[in-house]
């Protein structure tokens, strides 16, 4: 019997999406015969509504020295993250006297900067030391080691505590959030406030973006799952701000209990949310009958151009694609290559299907007749930039929130 993460309630998948290999494992031919592989199978809590996977790799085999995406890779996500910092320093840090901020996942220092641009007091963790030399060049103090209760001891001890802790795209990659939310608890002042951001659950059920399933995502939180995750260890969920980014995300804002007022956004999300379907079982048998057609439409569509022999390629070799190419059964007859600007991804194959990854630079030289948009995510910023393939008669094909060709 599996049970929850965070309850320890029994709990069982409601779909598979089969086997899958790291999301953003890309590799080299003659690594092919060791590729990893793990069952892909998200289940949901009924007990405490914690969307989650019934199985992650080891925390070391996703987050290493060669961990394959590096944050300041889109422009639109510098400019939201510019923004993240300025909302943290205006409604927290600015009253304070010399504040001190920590970061969990800093990556390459996209948030960071702007802390240490103001003189402020700073720490990122960030275990994937490739992502974390990058700011540690820039002189942001980043540790690379997996945060936990233990090192939250360490770092008070060091530093003392801290009046902000946030955090983007990392908390729901923790498998072990109890020892996380417990050494956030310790490492935040009484009156501290943490805040973090991740790919929102009512975004994804509404999209069909299943492509948010992968690995490092072992949940997918809504209001209603932070708030009982957190709330076991004595932080309240005292507001959420949706955001744009990644498809759909929400930013949570929590405090130790008692010390702030809460939002009536709180409430209202949480109601929005049992409306929508998301604490009951129903739902997400809708969500997989919605997966399963998307899939259909997709290879469909993919088959009808490789039968017509247009020239497909990939925009974005993102860690969703993983979901999507393999889930689908996407080859690289479907998918001629994937388009990709990170220096570390190029001239390697996509995990499990095997799709050569080329330099941007080859899109531009050949544009293709078709581009499958893997990074949908970030559509208004490349559309924007690819008005000349546009112009030239290339096409888009989209999948989220269903499949089409513009
Ligand atoms: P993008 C990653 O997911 C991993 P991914 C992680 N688990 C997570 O949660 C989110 O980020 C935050 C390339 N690109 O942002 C760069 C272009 O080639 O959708 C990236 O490889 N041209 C931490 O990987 C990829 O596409 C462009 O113009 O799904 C985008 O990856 C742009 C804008 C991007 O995240
Ligand atoms: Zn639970």
């Amino acid at each position: 019997m599996t049970v929850c993460r965070i309850c320890n309630s029994p709990i069982e998948a409601f779909m598979s999406f089969g086997r899958m290999p790291i999301a953003n494992g890309f590799l080299t031919p003659d690594q092919i015969p060791n590729e990893y592989f793990f069952e892909l199978a998200p289940a949901y809590c009924e007990a405490c509504g914690m969307f989650q996977l019934i199985e992650q790799p080891a925390p070391e085999k996703m987050f290493h020295e060669n961990y394959a995406f590096y944050s300041s890779t889109s422009r639109y996500m510098q400019a939201h993250f510019e923004r993240f910092a300025d909302l943290v320093q205006e409604r927290v840090l600015k009253d304070r006297v010399d504040p001190f901020v920590v970061e969990l996942g800093s990556n390459d220092g996209i948030m960071l900067r702007h802390f240490k641009a103001r003189g402020q007091r700073h720490l990122g963790v960030e275990p994937a030391s490739n992502v974390a030399d990058v700011a540690r060049a820039s002189g942001i103090q980043t540790i690379s080691e997996f945060f936990d209760s233990k090192l939250a001891e360490r770092i008070v001890a060091q530093h003392g505590q801290a009046d902000a802790v946030l955090s983007a795209n990392v908390m729901c990659h923790i498998a072990n959030l109890p020892s996380v939310a417990e050494g956030i608890r310790r490492l935040l002042k009484p009156d501290g406030i943490l805040m973090f951001e991740d790919p929102y659950l009512g975004d994804m059920v509404a999209k069909t973006s299943y492509d948010q399933i992968y690995d490092e995502h072992v949940f997918i939180f809504s209001a209603t799952s932070v708030s009982n995750a957190f709330g076991r260890h004595g932080l309240e969920l005292i507001d959420v701000l949706p955001q744009i980014t990644h498809g759909g995300s929400m930013r949570y804002v929590l405090a130790p209990k008692r010390s702030h007022g809460v939002s009536e956004n709180v409430a209202a999300q949480k109601a929005k949310e049992r409306d929508q379907g998301l604490d009951r079982p129903e739902g997400y048998a809708k969500f997989k009958a919605n997966c399963e057609n998307s899939r259909t439409r997709l290879m469909e569509t993919l088959n009808g151009l490789r039968a017509k022999s247009a020239r497909v390629v990939g925009y974005g070799a993102t860690s969703k694609s993983t979901t999507v190419t393999n889930y689908c059964g996407i080859t690289p007859s479907h998918v001629a290559w994937i388009s990709d600007t990170t220096p570390i991804k190029q001239g390697k194959l996509s995990p499990g299907a095997h799709i050569p990854v080329r330099p941007y630079e080859n899109f531009v030289k050949d544009y293709p007749d078709y581009a499958l948009l893997f990074a949908w995510n970030h559509a208004a910023e490349i559309r924007e930039k690819e008005k000349a393939y546009e112009a030239t008669g290339g096409r888009w094909l989209y999948f989220v929130p269903q499949v089409e060709i513009v």
